[in-house]
């Protein structure tokens, strides 16, 4: 991918590249890569294709002769966000209840995504995409399953926050995607949070988790702040830490939980919260 973009630059007038001679050497540039950059690949489905090492597509999902509940399942997994609503709309039409597409289908979807991720079969870019495309079936499916009258299991309230003083939000707006798309209701309270906001929303919301992130050495201590806060005011509930910078270790030494991805995340609350 970087040699292909650097070849499409040279060839779009680039005269100086800071790069290291040794790792990099202009080759032509590949196709799908190329396609990828240029926007011509939806999703980056052919690229995934191409370059995933491991095949996880059921092997009837090439034979075009799944059902409509597995079809949505794929569509998932396999991040195909331009036909979910349809898929969706199939399988309603086929009189499939929405509950069972949700229990039978969207929800093993997005377990099996987390699976796969954990494994390195799919990496981050395609976990988000799984995870848009669950939140756009979600959203999609809402009014029928009202009709429904679905109960889905009731799941953790979770705030999210990142600590005073950091603007890294990347990591922590993923963590949150993932947990609402695992049926976990988010508050998220953004970015650089001072400690009194966490506990004001806390003593607010009485939450069951309470998420922080934390992205440089200078804000981690930050969520001490935070914990100490909560501490002190005698609030009750579970804390969850993550972001580059922290590990089990400080998550241990400060008394919480660590958890070091979004799908680590989901188990890590599925564990504490009963
Ligand atoms: C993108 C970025 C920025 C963007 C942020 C944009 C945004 N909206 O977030 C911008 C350009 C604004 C930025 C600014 C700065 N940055 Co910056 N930035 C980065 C960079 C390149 C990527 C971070 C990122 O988004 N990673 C991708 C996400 C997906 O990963 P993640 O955040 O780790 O999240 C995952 C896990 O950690 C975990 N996770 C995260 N949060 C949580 C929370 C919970 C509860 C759980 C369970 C899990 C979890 O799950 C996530 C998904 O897998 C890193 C370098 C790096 N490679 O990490 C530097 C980096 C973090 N930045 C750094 C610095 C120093 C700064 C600046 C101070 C630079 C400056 N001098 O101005 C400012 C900070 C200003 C401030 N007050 O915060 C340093 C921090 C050094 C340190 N160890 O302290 C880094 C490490 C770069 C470096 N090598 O020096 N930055």
């Amino acid at each position: 991918m970087n040699k292909t973009f650097l070849n499409m630059a040279k060839a779009r007038g680039l005269k100086l590249a800071i790069l290291d001679p040794a790792r990099i050497n202009m080759v032509r540039p590949n196709k799908y890569a190329k396609d990828l950059l240029l926007g011509r690949d939806s999703n980056g489905i052919n690229f995934i294709k191409r370059y995933s090492k491991k095949e996880h597509r059921p092997v009837s999902a090439k034979a075009g002769v799944l059902s409509p509940k597995d079809d949505i399942k794929s569509a998932v997994i396999d991040a195909d966000r331009d036909n979910i609503k349809d898929l969706i709309n199939n399988a309603l039409k086929s009189g499939i209840s929405a509950s069972s597409i949700m229990n039978e289908g969207l929800i093993p979807a997005i377990t099996k995504v987390g699976e796969l991720f954990e494994k390195k079969v799919i990496f981050l870019p395609q976990l988000i995409a799984s995870s848009e495309t669950m939140k756009k079936a979600v959203s999609h499916i809402t009014p029928a399953l009202k009709r429904d009258g679905f109960q889905g299991k009731k799941k953790a309230l979770v705030i999210m926050a990142t600590v005073e003083g950091d603007i890294h939000d990347i990591g922590k707006n993923i963590v949150s995607l993932i947990l609402r798309n695992h049926g976990f209701e988010v508050i998220d309270l953004g970015r650089d949070v001072t400690a009194q906001s966490v506990v004001k929303a806390i003593t607010e919301y009485r939450p069951d988790v309470v998420g922080l992130s934390a992205l440089m050495t200078t804000t981690m201590a930050n969520m001490k702040r935070v914990i100490d806060l909560a501490v002190s005011k005698k609030l009750k509930c579970r804390f969850l830490i993550g972001g580059a910078v922290v590990d089990k270790a400080y998550a241990d030494s400060l008394g919480v939980n660590y958890a070091k991805d979004g799908i680590d995340a989901v188990k890590v609350i599925n564990r504490i919260v009963v």
